[in-house]
This record gives C-alpha cells, structure tokens and sequence, in this order.
C-alpha cells in the first residue's frame, strides 16, 4: 500500500490516548495508522515533536457588523490565516441577524463573504436577535436541517439581547430540532443602570468597563439562563465564563443532573481587569465581555478547565484595531467606555497560550488539552468524527507540535488583521510548526503554504450532546 502523504516518527495524542506511530494520509483523510507503513509520495519527518487533531476554535467572530464607524480587524482570509498558523484547521464564526433581517439571507450573506476566502475549514453558527415566529417557526428549523446546527442568544446588548420569553421559545426549537443554544449571559438592565451611574459620575475611561459589568451580572444571567433550559429541558452551552460563580452556577445545575456546558476562554486566565487600566486609551485593547476579572477569577477558569465543568477552552476572537478610528480609538469610545468596540483578537494564541501555561507547566495533561482545543468542538457542535480526532476515516487536519520550542508572543509573530496583540510579550513553551488541512500544509515550518480557498465550508450534523435528557 502507497500513501499520498506519511507523518513519521512523531508522537500522537488524541483526547484519549498518546502514542507513537506513522500517520497514512490519502485522499485528504487518515487512512492508516501503524509502524513503518511504507511507501508514499511525501514523508514527513516528525522525530522529536507531537501529531495533534488541528485545533477547532468553536467562537471566532469575522467580518461581523460592530456598529457605526467600527469596522472588524479580520476578513475570512486574514482571520483564517492566522487561526492556521496558530494550530487551528477549523473555525465557527457566526453568521449574525439583525433586527428586521431574514436568518436565510443572512447566512447567504456571510457564505458570500467566506467563500473562496478561507484557508482552513469553517462552519457558522446563527446570531438570532429577532425571534419573530417566521424565525422561530420556518428560518430556524429549515436551518438546523440544512447544517446550521447550533445558534448564539445574547441577555445583552442594544438590537442583540432576548427577552426571558424569547429565550424561552429559541430554547423550545432548539430541543424540537435538536440544535445547541449557545448563551451570552451577563442582564442588560444592570449593565445599562451601572454604565449611566459611571457616566453620570465622569467614570468614562476603558477601565470602568470591568466595573459596568461585574461578576454579580454575570452570574445572574448565567443562573437564569440554566433555569431556563431546565423549564423546556434543553441542554445549553454557557460561552465565555470568566469567573468562579459562574462557573459553580454550571457545576450546581450539573450535579442536578442537567445538561449544561461550559466554555472559557485565554483571557480570561491571562488578563485581569487592572490591564483596563491603562493610560490614553490603552485600557481599550482589553474591552472584552464579561471583562477579564481577576487572580482569583483566573485559578477558577484553571480549576473549571481542570475538572471539566468547562469543556471547550475558545478564543472569542474578535479583532479590532488598536491605532484605528474605525477600531479601538473609534472618536466616541473616547468619550465613554460604552462606545469602545467589544472584543480581543486570540485566535492564533489560543493554542501556544493553553499549551505553555496548561501542558508546558503541568496544569492540564496533553489529552486534556486536545479535548478542550479540538475533540470537545467537534463533539459539541455536531462534526465528530469527521473533525477533532486522529483515527482512520477523519479528515486529515492535523497540527505539528514543537513541544520544547520557546516563543515570546508578539504582534511580530502574528498574522490576522489587528495591529496588536493582548497577549504581548507573554513567554510561552510549546509551538505549533506546521498546520495540515485534509492532507495538505496550510503552514510549514512557519510559512504559508496553503492557498486562499483552500478551505471549505462544511455543513454540520446534529450534536449527540444537544440531544434532551431521556
Ligand atoms: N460576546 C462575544 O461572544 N464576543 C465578543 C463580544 C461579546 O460580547
Ligand atoms: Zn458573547
Ligand atoms: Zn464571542
């Protein structure tokens, strides 16, 4: 037997399992795994580093309207470009409605912004911030049957956020079609009261974001959203927790028996809120949300990684410009921290980040970290087996890992859209060297080798974890 492509010598990890063997590609997929396979068309030689699933980054955001005058840092080809070169074969942006849109035309919309844009693999989740009954009763399910199998409600934000009804009833499609709803979950009216109370008391640079939206916010929408899901009996998933009592409201309603998932993300066990703090709009680089927190915060997204309550470890990238009118020094964000556009670049240091502080220094185990970076995305939003895994018949996307290789992130290193990174100057050890999508380099050896389009949209199937109890 011949193969297109053998990986020799590396050592191999799954979420399960690390071992040592040839990897046999052909026809983009992993047809053979074994000792000395043979002969192929390329050998590549991967003595002394690691064969790991690529990574699937299941909450990227791009291209996405950010409101008026803000325009997003990264198109499909630059964000898909930098997410491979950070050990990713696959990302899930959202396609997101707007009041008064169809869901249809929005997905036609964001299909005609990805297409033959990409580098590596995507899929869309659906934004849903108008749930009127053609939604709910016609868009939403023909969707679900058609691959869009999990969509994102906000409790927050200006045109985005459901009411208690709304999410009542996205919940109820979700368990009758059998899709996964994500949540945004931090109450409105409190981070409006806080923002007018700062406001009204000249409280107006980037750092009283964190304090517009402390934990208590966070963590009552999070209990009201499980109670949600526990009143139609629908199985969600928590995105982006950043601190312990969030975290704990997912691991009470899971000892009761529920099925609701977690996700945290880097920032929030690298930042802390004092990075907002910085002088002449330098806070701004930091305005995310929730906001990062604090040390405290950081050991308990350690600890929920750790012990599972957090499943999926993603980026929320979601990248502006720092030096830019049209980005973090947009003219009215000036004037308060309400008007600072939302979001952190991370998808290409998600992985090095988790790798380094995680695996490097001893936190989480290597299997742990593939299952939190690839296999627990694919499981989650319907694409396992095909995705997430090393094992004949997946998909050949795979990250060559050098384990020893140390790195100083910088925004030198990297190669999306924005003009920096959070994560400046942050020493790390493990780095990912080459990126192969169904068979064939993205990345290697640190250089751009894939082709723009080279990556595909793919269509998802239902998730066997978005199935309600029995
Ligand atoms: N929520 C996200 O998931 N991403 C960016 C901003 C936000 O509020
Ligand atoms: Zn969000
Ligand atoms: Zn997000």
């Amino acid at each position: 037997m011949s193969f297109d492509t053998i990986i020799r010598g590396g050592t191999i990890a799954t979420a399960s399992d690390t071992f040592s063997c040839d990897v046999g590609i052909s026809g983009g997929k992993i047809t053979a795994l074994g000792a000395d396979l043979g002969t192929a068309a390329e050998i590549v030689d991967a003595s002394g580093l690691l064969v790991l699933p690529g990574g699937i980054d299941s909450h990227v955001h791009i291209a996405q309207p950010s409101g008026p005058g803000i325009v997003m840092a990264d198109d499909f080809a630059s964000a898909t470009r930098a997410a491979a070169f950070g050990g990713n074969t696959m990302v899930l942006p959202f396609a997101m409605q707007q009041k008064g849109e169809s869901l249809r035309e929005v997905v036609k919309q964001y299909h005609a912004k990805a297409d033959g844009q990409c580098y590596i693999d995507v899929s869309f989740h659906l934004i849903i911030a108008d749930a009127t009954d053609a939604v709910l009763g016609q868009e939403l399910p023909a969707l679900v049957h058609d691959g869009y199998t999990s969509f994102k409600v906000f409790m927050t934000y200006e045109g985005l956020a459901l009411s208690d009804m709304e999410m009542l009833k996205v919940m109820t499609v979700a368990r009758e079609t059998g899709a996964l709803v994500m949540v945004h979950a931090e109450n409105y009216d409190a981070i409006r009261f806080l923002t007018d109370r700062l406001e009204q008391a000249g409280k107006t640079e980037p750092k009283y974001h964190a304090a517009s939206r402390p934990i208590p916010v966070e963590r009552e929408a999070t209990h009201r959203a499980i109670s949600l899901a526990e009143l139609i009996d629908v199985p969600i998933m928590i995105v982006h927790v950043s601190n312990r009592e969030a975290m704990e409201e997912i691991a009470r309603a899971r000892r009761r028996g529920l099925k609701i998932y977690g996700e945290t993300c880097p920032q929030y066990l690298m930042l802390t809120e004092k990075d907002l703090e910085g002088l002449n709009m330098e806070g701004a680089k930091y305005v995310c949300s929730p906001p990062p927190r604090d040390k405290e915060s950081q050991a308990a997204c350690w600890e929920g990684l750790q012990q599972g309550i957090f499943s999926l470890f993603s980026s929320d990238h979601c990248p502006f410009k720092y030096d830019d009118p049209q980005g973090k020094l947009l003219p009215k964000g000036k004037t308060s921290f309400r008007w600072v556009p939302n979001g952190i670049p991370g998808v290409e240091t998600r992985l090095p980040i988790l790798f380094s502080e995680g695996v490097s220094k001893g936190r989480i185990t290597l299997n742990e970290f593939v299952a939190l970076t690839s296999t627990n995305h694919a499981k989650t939003y319907g694409l396992y087996p095909k995705k997430g895994t090393i094992a004949v018949g997946t998909d050949a996307d795979i990250a060559i890992w050098d384990p020893k290789r140390k790195e100083t992130i910088s925004q030198t290193l990297m190669h999306g859209g924005s003009d920096y990174t959070p994560y400046e100057g942050i020493a790390v050890t493990g780095w990912p060297v080459s990126t192969m999508l169904r068979g064939k380099f993205v990345v290697r050896d640190g250089k751009l080798t894939g082709k723009l389009g080279g990556g595909d949209y793919v269509a998802r199937e239902k998730s066997e974890l978005a199935k309600p109890r029995a």
